[in-house]
């Protein structure tokens, strides 16, 4: 059986494309699933794709991937900075975890830069674009290999 990949977003980022192009590029989130949909089946790997609005919808998704995933990519959006509930919920998948970020956390607002994500996750991948979910993706899928 092929290995899954989740690939979990968190809030607003189903507004991607429509505004703040000069931060989050022109891409739609749809056009990120299909990306990593067309890597996946190129490189063997099934892949779910989620998006939610809601911090415990995001927990009940990250804890769905203790069934059926082999690897897990999580950009948690603004929760990132905020959300401990989201730090605990990864912090029991013993699973490979990729935190992405479309920009660089680290170049923005100070807010931006803590992320409660990062001290959980196996690598983290900011500041690429939509790029960032293609590598991590390729990530995964060279540990499984392994
Ligand atoms: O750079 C990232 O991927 C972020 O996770 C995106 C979050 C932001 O809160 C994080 O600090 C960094 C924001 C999600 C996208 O929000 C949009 C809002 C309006 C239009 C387009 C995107």
């Amino acid at each position: 059986m092929a290995d899954t990949i989740h690939i979990l977003n968190g809030p607003n980022l189903n507004m991607l494309g429509s505004r703040e192009a000069e931060i989050y590029g022109t891409v739609t989130l749809d056009d990120v699933r299909e990306a990593c949909t067309d890597e996946g089946a190129r490189l063997g790997v099934d892949i779910v794709f989620e998006q939610t609005n809601s911090e415990g919808t995001l927990v009940d998704l990250i804890q769905a991937t203790r069934d059926n995933a082999s690897g897990v990519i999580i950009n948690p959006g603004a929760y990132s900075h905020t959300s401990i509930a989201i730090h605990d919920a990864l912090r029991v998948v013993d699973l490979p975890v990729i935190e992405v970020h479309i920009s660089n956390i680290f170049a923005r607002e100070p807010f931006r830069h803590h992320s409660y994500v990062s001290p959980v996750a196996t690598g983290v991948i900011c500041g690429l674009g939509a790029t960032g979910y293609i590598l991590a993706v390729n990530a995964l899928a060279a540990q499984f290999s392994h």
